[in-house]
Parts: structure tokens; C-alpha cells; sequence
């Protein structure tokens, strides 16, 4: 089941770690009246019951005016757009905020409507001062367009109140798309995963994991096979015949009576299992491709639509490269070493300039329209919220985007592209 993305909002001392703490109901985020306690989005992740497994960010207040008030906000404002639900504290009673119109919680309502978020406002009543919600609610939301609730946030019972607050007024639901379109459980899913110098000793990588264990769940068999890369490439032609080989009687085993019905290849072994499964009867596909469809909830064409940006690249552009991690780097890293080569080798050394963002770190909104193109890897350390969110920024900011998957197989020509992602029923 996935996560729902509950992020909390709002000016310097509303309350808001105040609430992240009601939630769950311990000492998550620093409460304090310094105004800019909290300086980065805190996460907090829990199950609330009769909501499931959520995502919980609490945030910087987006009117503090320090010399880090620009940066805190441009990271409250990523967290926003991550956002399913937008819970908008509001202290009540605290007058100042009249005096600028209420200027931060307009500023939050309106990110949130365009981003079609769902908006609830979290009045933060403190005991035994009058009750000034109407007035402000006037200000604010005029159409009473937001469900509210008025909670003592700092009382750990009203917990149960704020709960039910959200399941009644909630209409989230977080669309499943499946990892892989539905398979025969009579056939083979053969998974080629060659391990290399970056790889974890002692686990799979979390595609690869993932994959394997959705297939193994719902009982269609797969065949692990972890090919020589480096053989399969040699100049030698004995050695990599010697690597073929194996690699062609393992299919010829399994794909007896057409019972292979996939083969998902780590994305950089696309040069060899192009070649090599050229008159198959089986799809392939692979581990980026996979990932990066289920996680843009079916979305996968809009990365093939970037093949065209990319053909079109023109002295001078800029190309980003994004990681939704930050691993260890080896030498035939494929974001920093294999598609930056490939670039060159393509357009000529040096001539498209090619930036790097790893991590959660995406470029901040207006940068991003300096690029031609994005080159996304599977994403599987984001949620789907994030790549959601990264999608949005892409196409209202006009750039192209593709994914590592996708390019690679692309750099085998158009007929393997179209073979990669033929099984989620796309085509160039
Ligand atoms: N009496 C009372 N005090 C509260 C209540 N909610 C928050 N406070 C106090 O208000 C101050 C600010 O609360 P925080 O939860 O830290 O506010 P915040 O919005 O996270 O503030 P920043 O992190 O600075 O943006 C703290 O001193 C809290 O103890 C409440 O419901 N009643
Ligand atoms: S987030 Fe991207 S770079 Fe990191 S492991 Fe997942 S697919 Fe690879
Ligand atoms: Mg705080």
C-alpha cells in the first residue's frame, strides 16, 4: 500500500510541530516559541489507523524573514508540492497576521490550489483565549471552500478529533499502478542483473528487490541470472562467444515450449541483450524502465516523448542528470561516466554541457528552465508524490525529460527502444 504525503504549513509559531507531535503523539519536532524553530522539513513516517501508512513533513514557517528565511521556504514549498494532503495551521488568535492580509496563508492556499492539492485548515486554538476563526476564515476563504477544525493542538488527546477530522473529509486515494503489466504464472520472468563494481555486497538493488518479490508474490516464476559484462563486451570475439554462449543455453532451457514470457535487464547491459535477443519470442524490458512507469503511475510515455528532445540537442544546450539517491560512485557509473561519454561522443566533446542533481535535491524551478532535457534514472529511492511533483515542474516549466532506461535503449537504435517498452503498451 502507498504512503499519503501529509505536509503541514504555515507561518513561524502557528503550531505546526506542535501538530506534527499531536500526530505522532511523542516529541518528534522541536516545539518552541523562537520564531524559525524548525529550520528544515522534518519527516516523520507512521500508520494512522483508518488512514493507513503515511508520510508526515513538518515545515519552516514561510514568513520568517532570516538571512536562511528564502532557503527554508524554497524547501517548504518542495515539500507542498510533494504534498497529498495540505494542512494549513493558522494560530487564531495571533492579531499580527491581520496585519499584512494574510499574506503567508494566502500564499500557501494558492501553491496548494494550483497543484490541486487537498486543503484543510488547522485553526490552533489556544485555551482560554476568545475565538476569532470567523473573522479570519472571512480573510481567508471567504467561499468556505476548505474544511476546517479548531483543536488545541498542544492537548495529546485531541489526536483521536484531528483523525477522524481528515478520514471524514479526506478524498485521497493514492493511484496503483501495477510494477508490471499482468504476467502468465506458468512462464518465466528471467531477471539479468550483472552486479558490478557499485554494487551492494549482500543485497539486491531496491529495483531489482522490488521486482523480483512482486513477480514472486503473485506466483510467476523467475530465473536470476547474473551476466559477465565485461566478457560479454571483450574484444576478444572467443571470450565474448564463450559469455554468449551460457547466456544462450540458460534461454534455450527456459524458453522450451515458449516458456519465457519476459526478460528485465539492468538498463546498462541494454548494448548486449539488444544484439543478443534479437529474434526472441519473448518482451524485454528493463529494471529502469519498470521503475519509472510505476512510479509516474503509468506515465512511462512522457519519458519516451524526451528521445525526440534529445535527438534535437544543439551546441550550447544543457542536459541535466538526476539520481534519486546518492550511492557510492564507481568508474562506469552511468549517470556520471556512460550517458556523459555517450553525449559526447554524439554531439562532440564538450559541446552540450551536462549538470548533475542527486539526492532529494532537484534544481529549484526557475533554474530548471535553463535545461534542454532531464535524464532521470528509475527513481526508486522517491516516492510517487516526488516524481509527481518533479513531473509537474518539468512540463509547466517547458523541459523535456527522459530516463536512463529509455536513453540506453534508444542508444541501440529505435527498434530496441520500441521493443523496452512494448510491454507497457507504448510505442515511439
Ligand atoms: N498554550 C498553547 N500553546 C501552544 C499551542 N500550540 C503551540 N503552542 C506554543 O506555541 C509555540 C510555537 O509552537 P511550535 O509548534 O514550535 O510552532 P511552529 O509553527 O512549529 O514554529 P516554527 O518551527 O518556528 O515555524 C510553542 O511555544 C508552543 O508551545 C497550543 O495549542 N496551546
Ligand atoms: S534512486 Fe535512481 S540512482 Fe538511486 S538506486 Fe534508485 S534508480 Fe538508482
Ligand atoms: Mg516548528
Amino acid at each position: 500500500m502507498k504512503r499519503i504525503n501529509i505536509g503541514i504549513f504555515g507561518r513561524v509559531n502557528s503550531g505546526k510541530s506542535t501538530l506534527m507531535n499531536l500526530f505522532t503523539q511523542q516529541e518528534t519536532s522541536i516545539v518552541d516559541d523562537t520564531p524559525g524553530t524548525t529550520a528544515d522539513v522534518k519527516v516523520a513516517v507512521m500508520e494512522i489507523h483508518g488512514i493507513g501508512p503515511v508520510k508526515l513533513f513538518d515545515t519552516a514557517g514561510t514568513d520568517e524573514f532570516s538571512v536562511l528565511g528564502d532557503k527554508k521556504k524554497d524547501k517548504t514549498f518542495a515539500a507542498l508540492k510533494r504534498s497529498d494532503i495540505v494542512l494549513l495551521v493558522i494560530n487564531e488568535n495571533n492579531q499580527a497576521y491581520s496585519k499584512d492580509d494574510y499574506v503567508s496563508e494566502k500564499e500557501i492556499l494558492s501553491a496548494a490550489s494550483s497543484r490541486n492539492k487537498e486543503i484543510f485548515i488547522v485553526y490552533n486554538k489556544f485555551k482560554g483565549i476568545p475565538c476569532i476563526r470567523e473573522s479570519v476564515s472571512a480573510k481567508i476563504d471567504p467561499e468556505n471552500k476548505f474544511p476546517f477544525i479548531e483543536l488545541e493542538l498542544n492537548d495529546p488527546a485531541k489526536y483521536k478529533e484531528l483523525v477522524e477530522f481528515i478520514i471524514s473529509n479526506s478524498k485521497v486515494t493514492i493511484t496503483r499502478t501495477p510494477l508490471l503489466p499482468t504476467l502468465d504464472t506458468d512462464k518465466i520472468v528471467f531477471l539479468n542483473i550483472p552486479i558490478d563494481e557499485e554494487s551492494p555486497e549482500g543485497r539486491f538493488l531496491r529495483p531489482q528487490m522490488m521486482i523480483e518479490e512482486y513477480l514472486v508474490r503473485r506466483y510467476v516464476p523467475t530465473f536470476a541470472y547474473r551476466m559477465d559484462l565485461a566478457m560479454a563486451r571483450s574484444e576478444d570475439p572467443q571470450e565474448s562467444a564463450e559469455e554468449k554462449k551460457r547466456f544462450d543455453s540458460f534461454i534455450s532451457h527456459l524458453n522450451r515450449d515458449g516458456k519465457l514470457q519476459l526478460l528485465i535487464t539492468d538498463s546498462q547491459a541494454m548494448d548486449i541483450i539488444s544484439k543478443w535477443t534479437k529474434d526472441a519470442s519473448y518482451m524485454i524490458t528493463t529494471f529502469s524502465i519498470v521503475m519509472i512507469n510505476f512510479l509516474s503511475a503509468g506515465n512511462l510515455k512522457l519519458f519516451v516523448n524526451g528521445v525526440k528532445a534529445f535527438k534535437n540537442l544543439k551546441p550550447g544546450d544543457k542536459v541535466m542528470i538526476a539520481e534519486g539517491c546518492n550511492h557510492d560512485r564507481k568508474a562506469e557509473d552511468i549517470g556520471t561516466k556512460q550517458i556523459p561519454d555517450k553525449i559526447d561522443q554524439l554531439f562532440g566533446k564538450g559541446n552540450i554541457k551536462v549538470d548533475h542533481y542527486f539526492g532529494r535535491v532537484f534544481a529549484e524551478y526557475d533554474k530548471l528552465k535553463e535545461y534542454k532535457l532531464v535524464i532521470h534514472c528509475g527513481g526508486c529511492m522517491l516516492d510517487q508524490q516526488a516524481i509527481a511533483a518533479r513531473i509537474q515542474d518539468l512540463i509547466e516549466s517547458g523541459v523535456s525529460f527522459t530516463n536512463y532506461g529509455v536513453l540506453l535503449s534508444y542508444f541501440q537504435g529505435e527498434e530496441a527502444l520500441n521493443r523496452v517498452i512494448e510491454p507497457f503498451g507504448v510505442k515511439i
